[in-house]
């Protein structure tokens, strides 16, 4: 049973994401103005289409819309990464698929950690996509032992953390006075250390392996590298970027510009770069370093894995076609989508996204004979009965989130791996299977249904 004195999971994710908020506000203000351009996008893409408004209300998703975010770190060792796991069931953040991008010459492979349930996403689907750097990658054997040496000497979590998260498991929740202090030290986890661990000339050697590898190894934690809020317009939200003088990224990750928007388009700032002091045993040298940035995102429709198969091929296709192109990337990309049906009956009809059923208005004041029992969902909706909302994409892209870390590495340097998903060793780190992202989404879209038949014998008897 409940135990009354517990706060939940979800109020104490919503602290933490709220005291993140105002971390990253304070380390880079920035950040504050980007909140402050995305909450007027907002407001007048809801101004200016009443429907998008009303939908929004009636899913419930214009609650969650103010304080969304998602956050990234980037962890050095297995221990760090399976510690987090620990912290982060305390906020209700369980791990969500696996990303390999050293396919994308990132040496890392990557989850998601995110709210599961319908209920817990309704409030704060608050989520971290969280990197595992991968030293097998570094091809100097010296440079790489150097790495996990350096690393192995720090520890990112305070014993009280550890401490109050051994309480939560103990338990089974946290009273309100041990969340406060719980939301504090884990916050601290993330914060910005100016001051590297290592001598300038480490730091070098490290960046000149990969810009990442220097990010992780050298300092005292694991510091978060963006936080993102949610838009409804992405494109006005680039636009008024490039207006406001905040120097945006080229161009828009993910999918074109649609009517009905899927999965997840992303743009950011660039990093800054920040003033960073080194130790090298006699002296401090004061040098640079480019990691941390904002970030802004639209979310649309999860996609069936045949949707996403259609998504990745089409995506795939823009991106070879732009390299030779002599038009751009933007209308290559729209083309390719062309073949990606931008209507909801026929995404729904070609098994591309999934859907939330529920009963309409309409069936309320519906005579049992309305549904006899042998009526297809299909013919409920054509019928007006019944009616099917996108389910919204919770999860990353790895395509997209390589081309996130790229450009705001810093620097140019294109390098490439011996590409290999490894998601087998990824899991053994962490300690954990991660979920299935499809099967969360398939499952949502089954309860749906299950509680429309439900309802629906419940009218006919
Ligand atoms: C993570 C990049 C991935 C996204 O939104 O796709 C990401 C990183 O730069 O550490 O956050
Ligand atoms: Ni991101």
């Amino acid at each position: 049973m409940e135990n009354l004195r517990f706060v939940s999971t979800d109020e104490i994710r919503t602290r933490f994401s709220t005291a993140m908020s105002n971390m990253y506000g304070q380390e880079v203000p920035l950040y504050r103005d980007l909140l402050d351009l995305v909450a007027d996008v907002n407001a007048q893409t809801l101004q200016a289409t009443p429907q998008l408004q009303t939908r929004l209300q009636a899913s419930g998703e214009i609650e969650r819309l103010n304080p969304e975010r998602h956050g990234a770190i980037r962890l050095g060792t297995a221990q760090e990464l399976s510690g987090i796991r620990r912290v982060f069931a305390v906020l209700g953040l369980e791990p969500v698929g696996y990303y390999d991008l050293s396919v994308a010459g990132v040496p890392v492979h990557a989850t998601a950690f995110r709210p599961v349930t319908d209920a817990s996403l309704a409030v704060n689907p608050f989520r971290v996509f969280t990197s595992l750097l991968r030293l097998e990658l570094i091809e100097d054997e010296a440079l790489r032992a150097k790495a996990a040496d350096i690393l192995a000497q720090r520890s990112i979590f305070s014993d009280r953390v550890l401490a109050l998260a051994d309480k939560f498991d103990a338990q089974g929740g946290l009273d309100s006075t041990d969340a406060d202090e719980f939301v504090r030290e884990a916050t601290d986890i993330f914060r910005w250390h100016s001051e590297a661990t290592v001598s300038i000339e480490t730091y070098n050697q490290l960046l000149s392996a990969h810009r990442l590898i220097a990010d992780v190894v050298c300092f005292k934690g694991p510091h978060i590298n963006h936080l993102t809020p949610r838009t409804l317009d992405i494109d006005a939200a680039q636009t008024e970027m490039v207006r406001r003088r905040i120097p945006a990224k080229e161009s828009i990750e993910g999918p074109p510009t649609r009517r009905h928007p899927i999965l997840l388009r992303q743009t950011s700032f660039k990093a800054l770069e920040e003033n960073v002091t080194f130790d090298s045993g006699t002296e401090k040298v004061v040098g640079a370093h480019t990691a941390r940035f904002g970030e802004i995102e639209q979310r649309g429709q999860a996609l069936t894995p045949k949707g996403r198969a259609l998504y990745d091929q089409l995506l795939l296709r823009a991106r070879e076609a732009a390299e030779q192109a002599s038009v751009s990337y933007t209308e290559r990309l729209a083309r390719a989508f062309t073949e990606f049906p931008d209507d909801l009956a026929m995404i729904r009809k070609n098994g591309l996204g999934y859907f939330r059923y529920s009963l309409t208005d309409k069936s309320v004041g519906a005579s049992g004979d309305a549904f006899d029992g042998t009526a297809d969902i299909e013919a409920l909706i054509e019928a007006g009965l019944v009616q099917a909302e996108p389910i919204v994409y919770e999860d990353f892209l790895p395509v997209s989130a390589a081309g996130i870390f790229q450009s705001n590495l810093g620097g140019d340097d294109q390098k490439s791996y011996q590409a290999s998903a490894a998601k087998a060793a990824f899991e053994q780190a962490l300690g954990a299977k991660v979920n299935d992202e499809f099967a969360l989404y398939e499952a949502a879209e089954q309860r749906s249904l299950d509680e429309v038949a439900r309802q629906l014998q419940s009218v006919t008897v």
